[in-house]
């Protein structure tokens, strides 16, 4: 076996090498861009050396760099993981002339399944089945039309060098063709430097169905179950699965077989996948075949028990496969979540940020995480959003699915816009439940996929209220973080009968809360109702009993942003603010008694110097207190009220002599 590996990768696959290749007993080379410094994949590996700048292209992608650091590391093997240069042919045949095996197939192997219509040809003679249509070198308009009459309507045209969803265009008609035909040419041109065109029939409601293939250096091929990959978003993959639901014995035998036809017709070596489109009736046909250990392996692992990397490292390293295909088990049902750092709200928009609250559910038999993060990291725009693979497996596709729902609420993220709650919503939804999986599965159900908050609008906001109030205690008690805005010495007593006023922002909204502590808890003014909370705040478990319903959250409370989880879903809202302030109350250089009231603390004697934010003044009005703070720097002229005084709103309370700027 090998030593050690380097790893061309980073992320969550760079992670997942580096774990199986660690248990192995093999030595890790990582490589990482500037933007990677301190992460995970780094940390994780014996050593590691830095490749170039943040992008992609000067980092990640960089070839001769990467054979450089593996020549000069003494690694034996490159292990690309997905994406970068794993299907690059010039970087499979660079390693192999630098003494270094590329874990991977050939790279005649991956040219071979480069081009869609060589790769159809190639598939048609091993027995493969393929969408009736056509795949030939003739692309005269002539031709592709008459082949078009003979395939039937409606069609797809695909560009032979697209892929992943790109240059595909349906055609309903005849009379619609020609137009289509030099459009989809012209677009093809563009985006790929090739014309080229195949004609397939049009499946309308397909899924997605690959099968996981395994071949050695010595002629064996296997294949490992199937994954649906169904659920899609713009050629996305969202959530993955294996078994793929409904399907029998003999077609996944069928499909499995082909699939090892298919690899082995191109002297196929490691992990590779073969995508079928698997139509309602239980039909199959080639769609394209990936060279690479994909993002979804991880449900197949969970149903074979097998490490889809151990074995890519024993092939490389010229093991014949582990297990023959009769050995090939599977049991129960496994599910896959792409957390993505985006905004479904706003069409999916990648999102960036820093993960200020990272918090994941509990890994066992049941549940695995597998990500390149932690708390504190990044999300850049430089790389893919993916934040972590979500992983579930049960006994059957029912219990599998309620972890899944159970671990979404307990993967637990602020800081970046993600897709968890959507997720959840996804897997939670009845269609889903349902197995009615279609490659237009999002499409068909968005309204189902974007419910509206189950949380109610004043819950949410006490419970916030409680969040802030309870954890600014151990602050009020001598915190050590003199920036925290809940460290401040304000002028609440604790225990008093006072209220006091809080705002919290929620979307462009401000609701003016009020709270008054009481020996046992809370009560909570929001709008016109009131609400008994009492509340305890253990790390960032919120446990909240509201008007006699007990509910728990958690949450985090950053630079005044909140956000609670809540059964994932989450709401976030901004203390706004939550005294009196100035602007509200300041005439030149004097402040005046926002309302009428009474005068309970004076903070200041005339002559202080005094601070912007500092409180001068405490008022009561309405059983609520008010701080009076000063606007800005400056000294105490005059105060013309005392403590327990009366006064009326617009009455004078103070006057500063306001220092000014220094030009300086
Ligand atoms: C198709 C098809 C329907 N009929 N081919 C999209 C990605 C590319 N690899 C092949 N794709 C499709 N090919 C025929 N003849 C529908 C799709 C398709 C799709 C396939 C798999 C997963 C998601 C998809 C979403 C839209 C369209």
């Amino acid at each position: 076996m090998f030593s050690k590996i380097l790893i061309a990768n980073r992320g969550e696959i760079a992670c997942r090498i580096i774990q199986t290749a660690h248990r192995m007993g093999l030595r890790c080379v990582a490589v990482y861009s500037d933007a990677d410094a301190n992460a995970r994949h780094v940390a994780m590996a014996d050593e590691a050396f830095h490749i170039g700048p943040a992008p992609s292209s000067d980092s990640y992608l960089r070839g001769e760099k990467i054979i450089d650091v593996a020549r000069q590391s003494g690694a034996q093997a490159i292990h690309p993981g997905y994406g970068f240069l794993s299907e690059n042919t010039e970087f499979a045949e660079a390693c192999e002339a630098n003494d270094l095996v590329f874990i991977g197939p050939t790279s005649s192997a991956i040219a071979a399944m480069g081009s869609k219509s060589a790769a159809k040809a190639i598939m048609e003679k091993a027995g493969v089945p393929l969408v009736p249509g056509y795949h030939g070198d003739d692309q005269s308009p002539d031709t592709l039309r008459t082949e078009a009459e003979k395939c039937g309507f409606p069609l797809l045209l695909k560009a032979v060098a697209g892929g992943g969803g790109k240059g595909m265009r349906v055609v309903e008609s005849l009379s619609e063709f020609d137009d289509a035909l030099a459009a989809a040419q012209r677009e093809a041109r563009n985006a790929f430097g090739n014309p080229d065109m195949l004609i397939e029939r049009y499946l309308t409601q397909p899924r997605h169905v690959e099968i996981q293939v395994f071949c050695d250096q010595h002629g064996n091929g296997v294949y490992l179950a199937e994954r649906d990959c169904s659920v899609q978003r713009r050629h996305q993959k969202v959530l993955e699965e294996a078994p793929a639901p409904g399907l029998t014995e003999e077609t996944r035998k069928a499909m499995g077989e082909a699939a090892v036809r298919a690899a082995q017709a191109i002297d196929y070596v490691g992990a590779g996948t073969v995508e079928f489109l698997y139509d309602v009736d239980g039909s199959f046909f080639f769609m394209e075949m990936n060279t690479r250990l994909q993002v979804e392996h991880p449900v197949t692992e969970m149903v074979t028990g097998l490490d889809l990397v151990e074995w890519q490292l024993k092939v490389a390293w010229g093991e014949p496969l582990p297990l023959q295909q009769s050995d090939v088990k599977t049991r129960g049902h496994a599910l896959e979540a792409r957390i993505y750092a985006e905004d479904p709200d706003h069409d999916f928009l990648p999102a960036t940020g820093h993960l200020r609250y990272l918090r994941t559910p509990d890994e066992n038999t049941h549940v695995r995480v597998d990500t390149g993060v932690t708390e504190g990291d990044d999300i850049s725009i430089h790389y893919d959003p993916m934040i972590a693979k979500l992983i579930v497996w049960d006994e059957n596709r029912d219990q599998a699915i309620n972890r899944m729902v159970q671990a979404l609420e307990n993967y637990r993220i602020a800081g970046v816009k993600t897709n968890v709650r959507f997720l959840h919503a996804l897997a939670d939804a009845q269609p889903f439940r349902e197995a009615n999986l279609t490659t237009g599965f999002i499409e068909d159900h968005r309204k189902l996929l974007f419910p509206a908050p189950k949380l109610d609008a004043h819950k949410a906001l006490v419970l916030a209220s409680g969040f802030i109030q309870e954890q600014r205690k151990p602050a009020e008690s001598g915190s050590t973080d003199p920036f925290s805005p809940f460290s401040r010495r304000n002028s609440w007593r604790m225990n008093s009968e006072y209220a006091h006023p809080m705002q919290l922002q929620v979307g462009d909204e401000i609701h003016d809360l009020k709270v008054l502590e009481r020996n046992d808890g809370y009560q909570v003014f929001v709008g016109d109702s009131v609400y008994n909370l009492t509340a305890r705040l253990e790390d960032d478990y919120l446990q909240a009993v509201i008007n006699g319903h007990r509910i728990s959250v958690h949450g985090n409370l950053h630079d005044g942003q909140l956000v609670l989880f809540c059964e994932g879903e989450t709401f976030q809202c901004h203390l706004y603010r939550e005294t009196y302030q100035l602007e509200d109350a300041i005439g030149e250089g004097s402040l005046a008694a926002p309302m009428n009231g009474a005068i309970v603390a004076v903070q200041v004697e005339a002559g202080d110097a005094v601070t912007a934010g500092q409180t001068l003044v405490i008022m009561e009005a309405m059983k609520m207190e008010h701080a009076i703070k000063a606007p800005a720097d400056g000294v105490v002229s005059e105060i013309f009220f005392a403590e327990g005084d009366q006064v009326s709103e617009g009455a004078e309370l103070i006057a500063i002599d306001i220092q000014e700027e220094d030009a300086e």
